[in-house]
């Protein structure tokens, strides 16, 4: 059973979207991974497939409607992989099933998500993505389904669609066998908490920019030292937030509290 998402959205036609393109759409092509989009109007139960409804203590706006969203997640889960179903009443399963997939909200209050994140994600059985619209949805599907809520970073999109499939793809390129070794992601960035160094290619000289002649030598060893060495500085002076946690990490390797 490959990595599996599921997505509950008012606008199924964007996925996969980007997705089917590039890295992730090979490996989608290749069954390393599968996508489905749910509409969730089509969980609506009314006449006029009603979503949303006003707010309750007044406002401006829409909410969305906590027992359509509850049939769409209910049906992504029914849908997706067998270990997404509860186990029957007391009945023993077996092989033992994998987790269940985490069931994600997308929404600007949620958790930032960063590479720790996206690496938890990536190796579990897949996700379930509600992309909520207007200017929420009814918290009360947040409890009962104890939908994680995660943004992707502190500015305001229109709906959670884009950050769905920002999410999708830092984890599908995670996937074993698809990211190929030139692109493997043992060197890059924020696998050792450091921006990446500066690359260059040919010519070697371009409109009077030498490349750095380090990167002439041959020499390996200074190849690399010379990488880590431009990948601290550059992470300093950009992102003083990832430099102190990179030094506290350093900090704790060389001295285990044993
Ligand atoms: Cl996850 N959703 C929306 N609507 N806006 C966002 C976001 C998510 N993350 C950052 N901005």
């Amino acid at each position: 059973m490959s990595w599996h998402a599921s997505v509950l959205t008012l606008f199924p036609e964007m996925f996969p979207g980007p997705l089917g393109q590039s890295l992730a759409g090979r490996a989608l092509r290749d069954g390393r991974w599968s996508i489905d989009s749910l509409d969730i109007r089509s969980f609506a139960t009314d006449r006029h497939r009603t979503v949303d409804d006003t707010p309750f203590g007044g406002g401006a706006g829409m909410v969305m409607r906590p027992d359509v969203l509850d049939a769409a997640l209910a049906a992504a889960l029914a849908a997706g992989p067998a270990s997404d179903r509860a186990a029957p009443d007391g009945a023993a399963r077996e092989p033992a099933a994998p987790a269940p997939r985490p069931a994600v909200y997308l929404t600007p209050r949620g958790r930032r998500l960063d590479q720790a994140m996206v690496r938890d994600f990536a190796a579990g059985p897949g996700l379930v993505l509600l992309c909520g619209r207007y200017e929420g949805i009814d918290e009360r599907v947040i409890e009962a389904r104890g939908l994680a809520e995660v943004s992707i970073g502190d500015y305001v999109l229109s709906g959670g669609e884009p950050a769905a499939l920002v999410l999708l793809d830092a984890c599908v390129r995670l996937l074993p066998g698809v990211m190929g070794a030139a692109e493997s992601g043992i060197e890059e960035s924020f696998s050792d908490g450091l921006l990446e160094y500066p690359h260059y290619t040919r010519p070697a000289d371009w409109q009077g920019r030498a490349v750095p002649p380090v990167l002439l030598s041959g020499h390996h060893a200074e190849v690399a030292r010379w990488r880590q060495a431009e990948a601290e500085r550059i992470t300093r002076e950009r992102r003083p937030d990832l430099w102190a946690q990179h030094v506290a990490n350093a900090g704790r390797d060389r001295a285990p509290s044993a």
